[in-house]
């Protein structure tokens, strides 16, 4: 634990003393670091039983379609923003307008307006790839810099990225190629990267691990999933694709139904404040914060630097698109052999 992890503990002790003890349900689908520091930090501040449980985007979304008829979740917190606003279009999340919201970026308002206000952003993060610099070196190949470079043939076996259907990375790159390069020449170019692609992964950032451990050359990751490896001195580095490149805006949802609704607004108000959102940056995490009064550090992505798109959240939020680009990606890419 270091310093910071220690301040934010002892300022969280002290208004903990005349909490009452309330319990708050969170399924979590940050790293589990950054969960774990929500879980610590967060108890001892609201003096609240708090259960955390980490998932990613798409099995969060899962569990809150099987929780329907009797809601177990009272917060989900991050994880990218499309299946936040599935969520909200399957009336899984309720609307709730937190007196923070005017103190947030657009792009994460907007979140919450395109949704009803039944999610709001948390964080933004855009998309890139991490490459391991030993094993570049060691292939003799140069850094990829771009979409089509990931096509190469030098890259057989050596690329790695999360599988759709489990995963919200995932599901943002396919969503960002076909906003790129238009639907159909999008799932040629997945054909393409497919015979490159030695493992799809349940979860989106373990690419990025993979490749900061020596296990894949190149994984296709949030470029702040890599910077978290890199701070640790692992050789990786990332860059973001010259075509151009979409971001998420991780987001937070109050859930339809919540068991525990007054506790699970006193975090929804937490979450969106700048003390709470520098728990991230304590986690070594560096997506940017919503709050326009958090933290920013110089080691989060500097988005005038990324040639960012024009994400259309709503459309590719929409349950009905978000379905139909993963069964395609199932039936056009992932049942194909990759010889
Ligand atoms: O590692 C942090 C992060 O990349 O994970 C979240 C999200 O759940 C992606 O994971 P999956 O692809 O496994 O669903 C991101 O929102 C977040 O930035």
């Amino acid at each position: 634990m270091n310093k910071w992890h220690k301040a934010l503990i002892a300022s969280a002790c002290l208004a903990a003393s005349a909490a009452q003890a309330q319990t708050v349900n969170i399924i979590c689908s940050v790293q589990a670091d950054w969960c774990d520091l929500i879980h610590t930090v967060y108890t001892k501040l609201s003096g609240h039983n708090v259960n955390i449980v980490q998932k990613t985007s798409g099995e969060a979304l899962a569990q809150l379609n099987a929780e329907r008829e009797n809601p177990k979740t009272d917060i989900w917190f991050g994880g990218t923003g499309d299946p936040h606003l599935t969520a909200a279009e399957q009336g899984l999340t309720q609307e709730y307008k937190s007196d923070a919201l005017k103190d947030l970026h657009p792009w994460a308002q907007k979140q919450a307006a395109d949704a009803g206000y039944r999610t709001v952003g948390v964080y933004l993060g855009p998309l890139g790839f991490g490459y391991n610099t030993e094993r570049l070196e060691r292939f003799n190949i140069a850094p990829p810099t771009s979409w089509s470079d990931l096509l190469k043939p030098g890259l057989k076996g050596e690329v790695q990225v999360a599988n759709p259907a489990s995963s919200g990375t995932a599901y943002t790159m396919i969503a960002t190629l076909v906003q790129i390069m238009g639907e159909d020449k999008a799932f040629e170019y997945l054909k393409g990267l497919h015979k490159n692609v030695s493992l799809y992964t349940r979860s989106g950032s373990a690419p990025a691990k993979a490749a900061a451990r020596g296990e894949t050359t190149v994984s296709i990751s949030f470029i702040h999933d890599v910077t978290s490896d890199a701070v640790r001195n692992f050789p990786v580095k990332s860059v973001s694709p010259s075509e151009g490149t979409g971001a998420e805006i991780g987001s937070m949802s109050l859930v339809k139904g919540s068991p525990n609704a007054e506790a699970a607004k006193k975090f929804y108000d937490w979450a969106l404040t700048p003390s709470a959102q520098q728990i991230g940056l304590a986690a070594k995490q560096y997506q940017l914060p919503s709050n326009k009064n958090s933290k920013i550090d110089p080691r989060m992505p500097d988005t005038k630097k990324i040639k960012l798109i024009n994400y259309d959240y709503a459309k590719y939020g929409a349950s009905i698109e978000r379905r139909r680009l993963i069964a395609r990606w199932q039936k056009d890419v992932n049942s194909q052999p990759n010889e």
